[in-house]
This record gives structure tokens, sequence and C-alpha cells, in this order.
């Protein structure tokens, strides 16, 4: 019988200073297309809970700010929502009863590890969002639900055409 192999990790620090000190999501996707992946991550600041979100460009780990937009963008997902082969970067703002008209963001990647910015919604917080194809479209739609004090659960169809 052969003996487990034990796992073995090696930790480094990519960034040893980031913008906030809450730093809320993490996610990877190849978004400058060398086939590398990179690094994502979504941060704010408590309070006023001013949002970043960054990029950490694969290998020297160089950070590229995406945005300095959201409040509080806990909600994170990378996937291609306009079918064009590039990554996208879904970002959903928390509402949390005081922030009164939160955004839901899509940027687009241009695949060249820039973005472009566009709001799908307005007034409708959300948290912890999934994105999948409902109803088998060939489309990513977003379901989510708020953190709270909203007591919901949200569907937005993508209607790309
Ligand atoms: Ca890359
Ligand atoms: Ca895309």
């Amino acid at each position: 019988m052969t003996k487990e192999k034990r796992l073995r990790f090696e930790h480094t620090v990519i960034d040893d200073k980031t913008l906030t000190t809450g730093n809320s999501v993490c996610l990877v996707a190849d978004v400058n297309g060398n086939g590398f992946v990179d690094v994502i991550v979504g941060s704010y600041t408590s309070p006023p809970e001013e949002g970043y979100l960054v990029w950490y460009e694969y290998s020297d780990w160089k950070m590229h700010i995406i945005t300095d937009e959201p409040f509080n963008p806990h909600i994170l997902a990378v996937a291609d929502f306009n079918n064009d082969g590039h990554m996208d970067i879904f970002v959903g703002e928390m509402g949390l009863g005081r922030h009164l008209n939160p955004r839901l963001f899509i940027y687009l990647g241009n695949g060249d590890g820039s973005f472009d910015e566009q709001i799908i919604d307005r007034g409708n917080p959300t948290h912890e969002a999934k994105i999948t194809d409902i109803g088998n479209t060939g489309a990513l739609d977003i379901v989510g639900k708020p953190f709270k004090p909203k007591t919901q659960v949200d569907l937005w169809k993508n209607m790309t055409g």
C-alpha cells in the first residue's frame, strides 16, 4: 500500500499593505489575456465604506485599480456576461439600511487588463450573489439576496441579445 502523500503549501504575501482595512472578496481570473491567472480583490473602509476593486498581475503582483467607486463591495464574481471571450467582473453593493441606492456593476473586460463599467441595476442591495444560467438560455444570470434589512430573494435575468 502506498503511503498517503502529505500536502505541502508555501505561503507568500502578494501585497503587504492593501488600500483598505476591510478586504471582502478574492477571486481569480486571467484578466489581461496572457494565459496566467491574476488575482482580483474587493475591499472597503468602514466607515465610510468606500470600496475598491483591484487586480494583481501575475507574476510580480503589480496592483491595478479597476475602480474606487463601490460601497462595501462584498459580492464579486468573474464570468463572461457578454460572451466575447473576455472575463468580466460582477460587483454588487450592500445596502445595510444606510446605503439608499445600491448599485450592481459589471466591469466588462477588454482582455488587456482594462475594463468598462456598466451599471445594471440600482436600488436592490445584494450580498453573496451567484452567477448561473437560469433556464439554459446561454446567457449568465445573477441570483442573490440582500444581507439586511430587506427580506427578499432576487434574480437578474441576462437579456443581452
Ligand atoms: Ca494574466
Ligand atoms: Ca466578457
